[in-house]
C-alpha cells in the first residue's frame, strides 16, 4: 500500500475539497446555471421555429453572428482563415455557442439570486439580439418577431425553472433520508429542465425542416434551364493537365470550389424577384430582370478565381467555366459619366466591393454569371447572378448575389472589406503552387513527380521553376496554357536523394516579372513569397 493512502493527513484536506466541489456541482448555483442554459437553448429554439416563416438571415444565432463577422477585424478575418480555412464558419458557431452558454450561465445564477436583475439581464441580451436582427442588410422590423417571442419564451422558461429550483429549501445539508432532503423536489427541477430542453430540440429541428421545406430556391435552381451562349468557351487544348496524378483538377468541381463569404445563412433569392439596379454616375439608369439575362448574348469562358486571403501555397484559388453576360454591355447601355472610376457592387446581404471601371469595360470579358461548370450557379457560390473579374481578387470584384451596381468613384465610395483594413484594389499576385509531394511527405529515394499549379490572371504563366534545397533553379515543364485568366498546370521529374529536402518554386508571369520572394502577409492585398516544401526521401 503506497505511504500517502495511510497518511492521515491528508485526509480532512481532502475530503473539504471533494465535498464542496460536490457541492458546487449538485449545489443550486450549479442547477441555476444549469437554468439559464436551458432558457437561452427555449431563446433560440423558438425563435428558429418561427424564423422558418421570416427572413432565413434573421433568426438570432445568424443575425449574431453575421454582426460579429461584421465587426471582425482585418487580423482576425486572416487569422480565422488561416486557421480554420473554409471551416471559418464552423469555428465562428463553436466560438458562439461556448459564449452563449457561459451568458445564459451567468444569467440563470443571477436570475436565482436576484429575480428582477435576471430579468433585466435576459431583456438586455433580448435587445442586443433584435438590434443585430434588424441591422441586417434587406431585413425588415418585421423579421425582429422571432427574436422577440424567443426572448419571452426563454424568460418564462427561466421563471419555470428557477421556481422549481425555489422549491428545494434546507438543501443541501440536510442529510439523507431526512424528510427535509429535497431529493424528489430536485429531481423534479432536473425532469423539469430535461423536459423544457428536449421541447426546445424539437422547436430548433422543427423550425429547421419547416425552413427547407418552405424553402423552394433549391427545386428552383435544379429546374432552371440555362440558355448557350452566344459565343461558346474556346475548347480546351488537350494537355492542361499535369500528368502528376493528385495536382489539382484544372476544371474545379463545383462541390469542390473554395467558398469564402461573410454570408453565415445563405441568401436565398428567387429569380422571379431578382433585379439588378445600375445607377449612380450614369446617363441611363438601367434595371435587368433575370429574364434579361437569359435572353441576352451571354458568352462563356474559364476564369480562375482566387481570394485574396489565400496564404503562400494554400487552396483558396478555383478554375471553372462560366456563363454569363459581359459588364461591358450592362455598363454601355448605362453610360458611365466623366469622371467615374469605380463600380461598387453590392450583394443582397450587404457585402460590397469596389470594382475598377475600366476593367469592367476591357476585354478581358468581366461578366455577370449566372452558370458555373454548365449549371446555374450554386447556391453558395452566388445564386442566381454573380460577378466574375478576371485578374482581380474576389473581394475586390467576384460580388455573389449581386444586385445592385453603382457607377462611382474611388475617392467617393468604399467597399466592404475596404472599411475593414484590406485595400481599396486588389490585382492578382503571380503564385506558384506545389500540389505534390505534400509538405512533410515521406517519398521512395529516385525519381519523384512534383507538380503543381501555377496563376497570374490577365498576364499568364511562361515559367515555373523549382530549387532543390540551395542547388541551382531548374525549369519545370509547363502544361499547356488554356488562356491568361486561367491557372496553368506545371511537373517536374526530380532525382531525390536519401535525406531531408526543401522544394521551392517560382513563377514567371508573362509580363516577365519573376514571382516575388519578399514575403508578405494577406492583409491588406494579398501573400507573396515562394512556397517551400519540406519532403523526406528514404
Ligand atoms: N455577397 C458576397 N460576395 C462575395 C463575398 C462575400 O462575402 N459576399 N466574398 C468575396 C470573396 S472574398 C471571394 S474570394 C469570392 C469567393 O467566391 P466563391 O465563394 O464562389 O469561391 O467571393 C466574393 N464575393
Ligand atoms: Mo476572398
Amino acid at each position: 500500500m503506497p505511504a500517502s493512502c495511510n497518511n492521515p493527513g491528508l485526509r480532512p484536506l481532502r475530503i473539504p475539497i471533494m465535498k464542496k466541489l460536490r457541492n458546487l456541482i449538485q449545489g443550486p448555483t450549479a442547477m441555476a446555471a444549469l437554468a439559464g442554459v436551458v432558457a437561452a437553448a427555449v431563446v433560440l429554439a423558438v425563435a428558429e421555429l418561427l424564423g422558418a416563416f421570416f427572413t432565413a438571415r434573421a433568426t438570432p444565432l445568424i443575425a449574431l453572428g453575421s454582426t460579429f463577422i461584421d465587426f471582425t477585424p482585418s487580423w482576425l478575418k486572416d487569422f480565422a482563415i488561416a486557421t480554420f480555412g473554409t471551416n471559418d464558419k464552423v469555428a465562428l458557431f463553436v466560438g458562439m455557442g461556448v459564449t452563449i452558454a457561459v451568458l445564459a450561465c451567468v444569467m440563470g445564477v443571477v436570475a436565482y439570486r436576484k429575480w428582477a436583475l435576471g430579468v433585466l439581464g435576459v431583456l438586455f441580451m433580448g435587445a442586443v439580439i433584435v438590434a443585430s436582427v434588424v441591422t441586417r442588410a434587406g431585413v425588415g422590423a418585421i423579421d425582429a418577431v422571432p427574436s422577440v417571442v424567443g426572448t419571452f419564451a426563454g424568460l418564462l422558461a427561466l421563471r419555470f425553472l428557477i421556481n422549481r429550483l425555489q422549491g428545494l429549501k434546507a438543501w443541501p445539508e440536510a442529510p439523507a433520508g431526512d424528510p427535509a432532503r429535497p431529493a424528489t423536489s430536485r429531481r423534479r427541477f432536473f425532469a423539469a429542465a430535461g423536459i423544457t430542453a428536449a421541447a426546445a430540440g424539437l422547436a430548433a429541428t422543427g423550425g429547421r425542416l419547416l425552413g427547407a421545406a418552405r424553402s423552394n430556391i433549391l427545386q428552383a435552381r435544379d429546374a432552371l434551364q440555362l440558355p448557350s451562349p452566344a459565343k461558346a468557351a474556346p475548347a480546351v487544348p488537350a494537355g492542361v493537365q499535369s500528368p502528376v496524378p493528385g495536382v489539382a483538377p484544372w476544371v474545379t468541381p463545383n462541390d469542390d470550389f473554395y467558398r469564402i463569404d461573410t454570408a453565415l445563412s445563405v441568401p436565398e433569392i428567387d429569380v422571379a424577384d431578382w433585379e439588378l439596379r445600375v445607377h449612380g454616375m450614369v446617363e441611363e439608369e438601367v434595371r435587368l430582370t433575370f429574364q434579361d439575362l437569359l435572353d441576352a448574348d451571354l458568352i462563356e469562358s474559364h476564369v480562375t478565381l482566387t481570394c485574396v486571403s489565400n496564404p503562400v501555397g494554400g487552396n483558396l484559388a478555383g478554375n471553372a467555366k462560366w456563363l454569363g453576360l459581359p459588364l461591358r454591355e450592362v455598363l454601355k447601355r448605362a453610360k458611365p459619366k466623366d469622371g467615374a472610376d469605380m463600380v461598387l457592387s453590392t450583394s443582397v446581404d450587404g457585402f460590397s466591393a469596389s470594382t475598377p471601371l475600366e476593367v469592367l469595360q476591357d476585354d478581358r470579358d468581366a461578366m455577370l454569371a449566372i452558370g458555373m461548370n454548365d449549371e446555374p450557379l450554386p447556391l453558395e457560390h452566388g445564386y442566381p447572378v454573380r460577378m466574375v473579374v478576371p485578374g482581380l481578387y474576389g473581394f475586390v470584384s467576384a460580388t455573389k448575389w449581386v444586385v445592385d451596381l453603382e457607377v462611382t468613384r474611388f475617392a467617393d465610395s468604399t467597399a466592404y472589406w475596404t472599411d475593414r483594413g484590406w485595400s481599396e484594389r486588389g490585382p492578382i499576385k503571380t503564385m506558384a503552387r506545389v500540389d505534390v509531394p505534400k509538405s512533410f511527405a515521406k517519398v521512395p529515394a529516385g525519381k519523384v513527380a512534383v507538380g503543381g499549379t501555377a496563376w497570374a490572371q490577365t498576364r499568364g504563366i511562361t515559367k515555373v521553376e523549382i530549387q532543390v534545397d540551395n542547388e541551382d533553379w531548374v525549369e519545370a515543364e509547363l502544361s499547356t496554357e488554356a488562356s491568361l485568366v486561367t491557372w496553368r498546370q506545371w511537373s517536374y521529374q526530380w532525382d531525390a536523394a536519401p535525406g531531408p529536402h526543401y522544394i521551392k518554386v517560382r513563377a514567371t508571369d508573362g509580363s516577365g516579372e519573376v514571382q516575388t520572394d519578399q514575403r508578405a502577409d494577406p492583409v491588406p492585398d494579398g501573400a507573396s513569397g515562394w512556397q517551400s516544401v519540406m519532403v523526406t526521401v528514404e
